[in-house]
């Protein structure tokens, strides 16, 4: 049976950067128009990282997120969803900084501390654009991507309960959605629960099928009709599990946070093309794209107009 699936276009990041792409979105102007035209591609829901326009470092400032922002709201009606992830350098205050200011519709929240490990991708390149470049890559050796309950409550009452947002919940292991279930028995979140698997990221668990299986097993058991899924897979993975995704009864995300390649492993030339690539499996599948208003209604989200995307 045909069904609506959400696409999200996480479309910068802070795990890769520019010189390993030319096509990386990093000053306003182009986060920008890579997330309207990611929506007019079929993306519903926008998934945004800042950077600092000078010179692509991954940046959690709400300056530079009013780069972006004003122009996105204004230019289409996707949902805007603002990372509290950040980059695991950041502090948790200065990763809340933006959704603080901006009070989203939904925002991602991490399910638990980690390793997140983007060192290896440092032998793949010589010359550097910035030299902040590799030593970021560097760093992610000796620090942890910090999300401890005490963490993950703050964001939960603070920008859930008091500002109205809702979650993208990203779980990088089988632990991950204990701890949601953990959460959901207290209460604190509520159904419609938006879980995103994440495979891939070393440090979490590694993109295979069997992963997915577990992951999808265990979110069954522990939150039932409670919550729909998405699948997000690092790198080359993206596009074959996000195709699995569709068939297994998933949502999905692309974009160049998660991989700079379309199949067969070229740099892809936009966030749009990744949209458009799921977008023609997802209907060659019999299924359509989900409207940013279908989100809204399917997530409960509090609406367009709640969120404050002009700083005053
Ligand atoms: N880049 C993803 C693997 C966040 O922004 O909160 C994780 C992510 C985290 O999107
Ligand atoms: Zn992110």
């Amino acid at each position: 049976m045909g069904r609506k699936v959400i696409i999200t276009c996480a479309v910068t990041g802070s795990i890769y950067t520019p010189t390993m792409s030319p096509h990386l979105p990093v000053t306003g102007a182009e986060i920008a128009e890579a997330s309207i035209d990611a929506a007019a591609a079929g993306a519903s829901i926008i998934h945004l990282h800042a950077r600092d326009p000078e010179n692509g470092r991954p940046s959690a400032s709400p300056a530079h997120f009013q780069g972006f922002i004003p122009q996105i709201h204004q230019a289409c009606d996707a949902v805007l969803n603002i990372s509290t992830g950040g980059s695991s350098l950041m502090s948790l205050d200065e990763r809340l900084a933006p959704a603080r200011s901006i009070k989203p519709e939904m925002c991602s929240l991490n399910m638990g501390s980690m390793n997140f490990g983007i060192f290896t991708l440092k032998k793949r390149y010589k010359d550097w654009q910035h030299d902040w470049e590799p030593a970021l890559l560097d760093a992610t050796k000796h620090t942890t991507f910090r999300n401890t309950y005490e963490d993950i409550e703050t964001i939960l009452t603070e920008l859930g309960q008091g500002d109205g947002a809702r979650f993208e919940f990203e779980c990088y292991d089988l632990s991950h959605i204990e701890t949601l279930a953990y959460y959901f028995r207290q209460g604190l979140v509520k159904a419609p629960l938006y879980v995103q698997f994440v495979l891939g990221v070393m440090g979490g668990v590694g993109a295979s099928p069997e992963n997915l299986m577990a992951l999808k097993a265990s979110a069954d058991r522990l939150l039932g009709d409670n919550y729909q899924f998405s699948i997000l897979a690092a790198g080359a993975h993206q596009m074959p599990f996000a195709t699995l995704g569709v068939i297994l009864g998933g949502n999905v995300r692309v974009g160049l946070e998660d991989s700079l390649t379309v199949p067969p492993g070229k740099l892809a030339q936009s966030n749009a093309e990744q949209v458009k690539n799921i977008r023609t499996i997802i209907e060659a599948l019999g299924h359509e794209v989900a409207t940013p208003d279908e989100v809204r209604s399917g997530l409960d989200l509090k609406g367009r107009e709640q969120i404050k995307a002009y700083a005053s």
